[in-house]
């Protein structure tokens, strides 16, 4: 076997090799269309915002190496918060770091605005600041 024959051997096994990953999608899950993620970065949600249809759902994801947060929903409309804040700006009493995830499904139209409270902060004049998201639900 020639030096130059076994280059061209391994770029086929190769070019295959990526045909496969490429054609094969084991997933799994709900389709893409209807859920949107958004990364849990440190410190901050991305995107920052994100539009989304009635029913649809967002899948926060806590990026990998990222250190503790939550996501706290403030106002109205709510969603189930991931974590608590028992006193606000004070006592923090659950965080969750990578690998993890949670999903919420928005049934009903409306803007929703949420944080972290360890790395945000809420209630000031013009709403939540720092480490902080929102989703806009479309009906
Ligand atoms: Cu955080």
């Amino acid at each position: 076997m020639t030096s130059r024959y076994r280059w061209s051997l391994l770029a086929g096994v190769v070019a295959l090799w990526g045909g496969l990953a490429c054609g094969s999608d084991s997933s799994g899950g709900p389709p893409a269309s209807g859920r949107k993620t958004v990364l849990v970065d440190n410190n901050d949600f991305q995107p920052l915002s994100v539009n989304i249809n009635a029913g649809d759902t967002i899948l926060w994801s806590w990026s990998a190496g990222s250190i503790t947060h939550n996501i706290l929903s403030t106002g109205a409309p709510a969603f189930a918060s991931r974590g608590t804040n028992a006193v606000p700006g004070v006592l923090d009493t659950d965080y969750f770091s990578a690998p993890e995830s949670y999903q919420v499904i928005f049934g009903a139209a409306g803007t929703y605005e949420y944080y972290c409270s360890q790395h945000g902060t809420t209630g000031g004049p013009t709403g939540n600041t720092g480490m902080q998201g929102t989703v806009v639900v479309s009906p």
